[in-house]
């Protein structure tokens, strides 16, 4: 930052967005310490100007008075109390060292929440300090999220973090399966402008259909077919069986690119067309019909997220997009399904730390199969209670709200007030960390360098940024990886999965995230090799801070360089997916006439999942969250719009006013996700709500069996009006 600059001299800086995936270039007029404006950056190669209400009102989650900005100890009376760094650190150095002494390394947990994805020095050394401490107490949000995508990753092309994404700037045919991208701007597929971008594949004749049982934001503006929640593997199953009969395969890309598609017909052997119908609702004609157009178009995509992963078959079903995509040879093909190229080579990054694996080891509670290095958040609650060796007890969360977003998260507070010591690095003081001993405050993204580590792998344009800080920290916030480095220090350890950083470690040497990121990345494929030829480094992206474009589209015709398997054959054949094609075939078809409804999750626009509640521009009007409810659904309850209805489900109860509203499918109610906050976000705390995943389990037997996914999506709920429920209780 300019020395020079005076609180009154009005100045831009260029950076992205740390909200979300999209990773939207902007420009930021700051004044002294002040941030002024956050406007889209028309130079971004990705974003092109883009910008969404969240990143544009972000200057008042940075300026919120209830932001924390010293670190905060916990009090006997359950109040907080500021201290220094050093009394902080220095207290949670020993309380840790008591912890390991007592119960050993294994015993210490860290858990990394979503905007770890934008924060990269935090996420590597959050990993880092797992792979020290030997721990498997290592969660993410991953397992509320796409756990299943990492498994799918590694069994068909041998790396976790292998995921095809739409070419959507070529695509003829967009597919969409439980995605609403118009509010959401994209995940695992980082399309700059996606609205225009779709629009765009109708306007030059292709067509995007829209799957998904509320007609969505997106739904809306393509063509929609309504589906029952979880029907996704089946209508897969079924489309891929009408590809198959057909004879409508791509045959040759399915020799190039895969071996043991002899499997596919008995993996489908059990598939009927009724038991499709029934499971979907859609008609069995209508499946082949999707299935045909899909596999006539000259290049389609499959694209599926949050709606087909957090289902109880959600490894399965992922399984079935790509081979769909795969079978329809519309892998690695323009307009289809393409590998990213990213600025840093994450594959080959976690590969050199053995971070990627599946099923290396089972947790010890619940015998479930790791998912690179980690275990899943439903296992959490038990694996503090659960007595014995490898216990947790004590637990670092770094920017994850579990009591609110986690499943089962009545459940996850009462297990966090059980454990000895609880650090929780946020900027609010929020349901989940209000049970912590300390609360540590960290910079947000505009005060911290940065580049997004996450969002280049899965870019519709390729492209490298690293940005400089935009503006100063407030108050005593420094950096996540700055404390987590720290507290690693007191306890003795060094952050790190590499050899060499642990060995440096012992003479005092320890390089930070930038020094080592920028190694890697100038020896990648798309460095500077120190000055030997043109390409990337650190230094060079800090000048170009729009970010420097690295290719015009995600490059085709990559093939078997992409995969990780022996001749860069992608296994079709998985013993594990045959099995879970049995287990769901063996699943009855759930009616349970006391549940008689089916609860999905929403997003909003003005919201990323748990935060953002407390910044007033963004909850203006009733922000509680409203049950969506179908008329002919709300009518025999004789539920009336705006009243208070009563949701229960196997697990839990809540209350929400209701929405009637047609944009639902007859039968399944939908329930923005993220809200019914405690904690000191006074404004969040006041919208109150109800807290969606109260009403979920964190049953071992309830979770996506191979990937350890919870189920958030499709529960089984019953709703009643309020007064009702109330007067029946006294
Ligand atoms: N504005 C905003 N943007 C966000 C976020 C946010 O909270 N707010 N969160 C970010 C995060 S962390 C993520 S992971 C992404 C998620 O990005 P998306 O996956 O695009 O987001 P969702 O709104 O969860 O979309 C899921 C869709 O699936 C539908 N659905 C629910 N159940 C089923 C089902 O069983 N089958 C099918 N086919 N559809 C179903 C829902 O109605 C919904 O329209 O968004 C990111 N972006
Ligand atoms: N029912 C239901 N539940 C869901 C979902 C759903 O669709 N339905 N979606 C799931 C999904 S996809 C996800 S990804 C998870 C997300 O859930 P979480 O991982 O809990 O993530 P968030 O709610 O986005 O943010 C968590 C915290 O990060 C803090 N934070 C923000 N920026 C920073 C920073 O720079 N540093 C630090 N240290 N903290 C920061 C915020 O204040 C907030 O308290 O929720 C899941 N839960
Ligand atoms: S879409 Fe995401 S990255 Fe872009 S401005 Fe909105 S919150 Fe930020
Ligand atoms: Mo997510």
């Amino acid at each position: 930052m300019s020395q020079q600059q005076t609180a009154s001299t009005v100045v831009e800086r260029k950076t992205f967005c740390g909200i979300c995936e999209a990773a939207c270039g902007v420009v930021v007029s700051i004044a002294g310490a002040e941030v002024l404006k956050i406007r889209g950056d028309v130079d971004h190669p990705n974003s092109k100007g883009f910008l969404c209400p969240k990143g544009a009102a972000f200057g008042a989650v940075r300026d919120d008075p209830d932001r924390v900005l010293e670190p905060l100890q916990r009090q006997p009376d359950g109040s907080f109390s500021a201290v220094s760094w050093e009394v902080a650190l220095d207290d949670i150095g020993l309380r840790l060292r008591g912890v390991i002494k007592r119960y050993g390394m294994e015993s210490v947990g860290v858990h990394l929440g979503n905007p770890n994805g934008w924060n990269y020095g935090a996420f590597m050394w959050l990993l880092g300090m797992a792979a020290a401490l030997k721990t498997k107490h290592l969660y993410t949000a991953s397992s509320v999220d796409i756990n299943n995508y990492w498994v799918v990753g590694e069994l068909l092309y041998g790396h976790n973090l292998v995921t095809p994404f739409p070419d959507i700037a070529h695509t003829q045919f967009l597919l969409v399966l439980g995605a609403n991208p118009v509010v959401t701007h994209g995940s695992m597929m980082t399309a700059g402008r996606v609205k225009e971008q779709m629009a765009a594949i109708v306007e030059r004749g292709g067509r995007v259909v829209v799957i998904d049982p509320r007609r969505s934001e997106t739904a809306v503006q393509f063509e929609w077919q309504p589906m029952r929640p979880d029907g996704d593997p089946w209508l897969l199953a079924g489309m891929l069986k009408t590809i198959l009969d057909e004879g409508l395969a791509d045959q040759a890309a399915l020799h190039h690119q895969t071996r043991g598609a002899e499997s596919l017909p008995i993996l489908l052997k059990d598939v009927t067309p009724a038991r499709v119908a029934t499971e979907t609702g859609i008609a069995w004609t209508e499946v082949q019909k999707l299935a045909r157009d899909f596999a006539a178009s000259p290049a389609a995509s499959l694209y599926g997220r949050c709606g087909a992963s957090l289902g109880p078959f959600s490894t399965l079903t992922k399984y079935l997009i790509d081979v769909i995509n795969i079978a329809t040879g519309n892998l690695d093909r323009r307009g289809g399904m393409v590998y990213g190229q990213p600025m840093l080579d994450t594959e080959g990054f976690t590969r050199l730390f053995k971070v990627n694996g599946y099923d290396r080891w089972r947790t010890r509670v619940d015998g479930i199969p790791e998912v690179m290095g980690t275990s899943p958040l439903a296992t959490l609650p038990r694996e503090i209670r659960t007595p014995g060796r490898g216990q947790l007890r004590a637990l670092l969360i770094a920017s994850g709200n579990i009591a609110t977003t986690s499943c089962a998260s009545g459940d996850v507070g009462a297990a966090l007030d059980e454990l000895d010591l609880l650090i929780s690095l946020d900027p609010y003081i929020t349901e989940t960390n209000q049970r912590a001993h300390y609360i540590l405050p960290p910079t947000l993204w505009l005060e911290r360098e940065g580049m997004p580590i996450f969002s280049q792998m899965h870019a519709g344009v390729p492209y490298a940024q690293w940005a400089p800080a935009t503006v100063a920290p407030r108050g005593n916030a420094r950096d996540d990886w700055w404390i987590i480095d720290e507290i690693c220090k007191r306890i003795g350890i060094v952050p790190s999965a590499s050899k060499a950083a642990q060995f440096l470690g012992r003479f005092g040497i320890r390089l930070s995230p930038a020094t080592a990121v920028d190694l890697f990345m100038r020896i990648g494929p798309a460095g500077d090799w120190f000055g030997l030829r043109r390409g990337i480094s650190r230094k060079k992206l800090f000048a170009q801070t729009s970010g420097v474009q690295l290719n015009t589209e995600p490059a085709v015709g990559v093939g078997r360089k992409r995969v990780h398997h022996p001749q860069g054959l992608i296994p079709l054949a998985q013993p594990l997916m045959q099995t879970e094609m049995a287990r769901l075939v063996a699943r009855p078809a759930a009616h349970d006439p006391a549940f008689p409804l089916q609860l999905i999750s929403m997003r909003e626009l003005r919201s990323q999942n748990s935060w953002l509640h407390n910044v007033p521009k963004l909850t203006t009007g009733d922000r509680r969250p409203h049950l969506r409810i179908h008329p002919t659904d709300a009518r025999p309850l004789g539920l009336v719009d705006g009243q208070d209805a009563v949701i229960t489900s196997h697990w839990g109860e809540i209350q929400a006013p209701v929405a009637i509203s047609e944009e639902m499918m007859p039968g399944t109610v939908a329930l923005p996700q993220g809200w019914g906050h405690g904690g000191g976000w006074r404004r969040a705390v006041a919208i109150g709500g109800g807290r969606y995943n109260d009403l979920t389990s964190n049953d071992a037997t309830e979770i996506d069996i191979p990937s350890g996914n919870a189920v958030l999506n499709g529960l089984r709920v019953r709703v009643s009006q309020a007064c009702v429920e109330m007067a029946q209780a006294s």
